[in-house]
């Protein structure tokens, strides 16, 4: 069940923690009423102002409580459409908890629940479903990329994408449902070629859509990009150069990394996770033989590859990175007077020669995996992913209903149901289960 609107609700929406500012919500037709009963000011509240003053009351102790600084939001101009109260009072956690502990106390008063404050301003219809998950996503971007995604989504790009091929749909649907009225006189039926054409549309979009969906993981989860070569290439000593930090151990001897290490930098913007693995070779003894084995796995689940070639050892390559997108490095340039041809970059990890052209090479790779995107739109849900599965899927029903000749009413059918499809994207038609999940996915007070 969603929860009933009409009652006021109240959160800390800062995290708990010292310092800094906390800002208690109050979201509600109460909203006013209540912070009048604990705000003294030598100036009323009024909408759209920050009132300075102080919280006062029996129940914060004696005396003053705190200085506070109160903005009022007289719905529906308001982000959650209702009467809204924010107020910032000094960040400790004894005052949060304290005022939060004597709001709850007040008549009609109720905690929120995780995201309650954003449900509100979507069923508000101040935000659709989309721009509200992007605001969950825009508090989680661990990074500028992610960030860019999260803001370009709050600012409705996937909304716009979905009107526009809703608008295609509804225009067709309004063709056959013409036909359908006037289905008893003799009206020349609109060639079956102009329907098909903007649902062939729609469904190359979406095509796209989806394929982006892959670099949308990896905006969450980070590009993973493993070191893999021959034991002793120097895989740990340019993991430990690009982390800038000794983190893997390096020894001259062969073997010396066993288990995976992995570290997330930021590189052009984007996360990467960087993953130390142990050299292939013919494993010596049970933990090198394991050490392999998860060198095989990290190919396999790699976004890119870091090869690493060294003059005085032998990288045989393996069947997995065959496919895999790869930056290949000849390491050790220290040790001889020629290189051979064709490598991306030559370094050496002992003097830092090369290191600007490895990291260049590595960008270029990156941009390129990254920089795809459907009318600035990257999916990284989950959810939206298993929509635009679905809505795909409708839509070429529609376009084998009417190359198949099936009557109008069925062709309508098959794009109104394409159509609903599309608007759980936007929350017009999201079942009510699917709306608790995704708002209580969010934190308290958002
Ligand atoms: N001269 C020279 N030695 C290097 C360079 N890079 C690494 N080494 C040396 O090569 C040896 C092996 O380096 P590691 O970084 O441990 O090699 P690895 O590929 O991680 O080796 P395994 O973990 O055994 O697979 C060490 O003695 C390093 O000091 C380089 O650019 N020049
Ligand atoms: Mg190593």
């Amino acid at each position: 069940m969603l929860p009933f609107v009409e009652d006021t609700i109240v959160a800390i929406s800062t995290p708990p923690g010292i310092g800094g500012l906390a800002v208690v919500r109050i979201s509600g037709p109460l909203a006013l009423e209540t912070i009048n009963q604990y705000f003294t000011s030598t100036q009323k509240l009024k909408p759209r102002y920050a009132t300075f003053g102080k919280l006062k009351h029996a129940t914060l102790g004696e005396g003053e409580f705190d200085d506070c600084v109160v903005t009022y939001f007289k719905g529906p101009r308001s982000v959650t459409g209702e009467d809204l109260v924010e107020v910032s009072i000094h960040g400790g956690a004894y005052l949060q908890q304290k005022l939060l502990e004597v709001l709850l106390r007040a008549p009609g008063i109720r905690a929120a629940s995780a995201g309650e404050f954003t449900f509100r301003s979507f069923l508000s219809g101040r935000i659709d479903l989309s721009r509200a998950e992007a605001v969950a996503d825009l508090i989680h971007a661990k990074d500028e990329a992610a960030h860019k995604n999260a803001r370009n989504q709050l600012f409705g790009n996937l909304r716009l994408l979905v009107d526009s091929m809703s608008e295609k749909l509804i225009h067709s649907l309004t063709i056959l449902e013409a036909e359908l009225d006037f289905s008893d006189q003799e009206i020349e039926f609109s060639p079956p070629q102009a329907l098909i054409d903007p649902l062939s549309e729609i469904h190359e979009t979406t095509k796209a859509l989806l394929e982006t969906y892959f670099y949308g993981r990896r905006l969450e989860d980070g590009i993973r990009i493993p070191l893999v070569g021959a034991p002793n290439s120097g895989k740990s000593s340019l993991f430990n150069l690009l982390l800038g930090e000794e983190r893997a151990i390096v020894t001259a001897q062969a073997g010396t990394t066993r288990d995976t290490i992995e570290k997330t930098i930021v590189i052009a913007g984007h996360s990467i996770v960087l993953v130390d693995t142990a050299g292939l070779r013919d494993a010596q003894g049970e933990a090198e033989l394991s050490g392999v084995d998860r060198s095989l796995d990290e190919i396999d689940s790699a976004d890119l590859v870091i090869l690493v070639h060294a003059p005085d050892t032998e990288t045989s390559i393996p069947e997995e990175l065959i496919h895999t997108p790869q930056v290949v490095v000849f390491n050790k340039i220290d040790l001889v007077s020629e290189r051979p041809e064709n490598m991306d970059a030559y370094l050496s990890c002992t003097t830092g020669q090369g290191l600007e052209s490895l990291k260049t090479a590595l960008y270029a790779q990156v941009v390129n995996m990254v920089n795809m995107g459907v009318g600035g739109v990257v999916l990284n849900s989950e959810r939206h992913r298993d929509v635009f599965i679905r809505f795909k899927d409708q839509v070429t029903a529609s376009i084998e209903s009417i190359q198949n000749e099936l009557g109008p009413e069925y062709i309508a059918s098959d794009m109104r149901l394409a159509l609903d499809i599309l608007g759980e994207i936007t929350g017009k038609t999201t079942p009510d289960d699917i709306l608790n999940q995704i708002f209580s996915g969010f934190c308290v007070g958002k």
